[in-house]
């Protein structure tokens, strides 16, 4: 990954929150990450959708934290390497709305 990642400003936020907000990822209290609940219709999707986010997040090398039960998938995103939110779960989670408007 090119780069150090850097924790978003108030300002940056103002400008890359709404959006992800808008489609149901909220901040998380007492801890600077975003959260996010998908439900799928059956166990095969949210696993396709899973992998596919796998694949992605080596390639990013940003990983998202996640849970699984059957076809709901829960996941947080943060970056370690600057304590908080950066560019980078931005973009994954944008990626991520991607996979999962085409499989749900
Ligand atoms: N994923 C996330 N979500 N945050 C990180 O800071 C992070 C990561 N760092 N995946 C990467 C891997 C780092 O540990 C490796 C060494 O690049």
């Amino acid at each position: 990954m090119a780069g150090k990642a850097h924790r978003l400003s108030g300002e940056e936020r103002d400008q890359l929150l709404p959006n992800l907000r808008a489609v149901g990822w909220n901040e998380l209290d007492g801890r600077d990450a975003i959260y996010k609940e998908f439900h799928f219709k059956d166990f095969n999707r949210a696993f396709g959708f899973m992998t596919r986010v796998a694949l992605q997040a080596e390639k990013l090398d940003h990983h998202p934290e996640w849970f699984n039960v059957y076809n709901k998938v829960h996941i947080t995103l943060s970056t370690h390497e600057c304590g908080g939110l950066s560019e980078r779960d931005i973009n994954l989670a944008s990626f991520i709305e991607q996979v999962a408007n085409t499989l749900s």
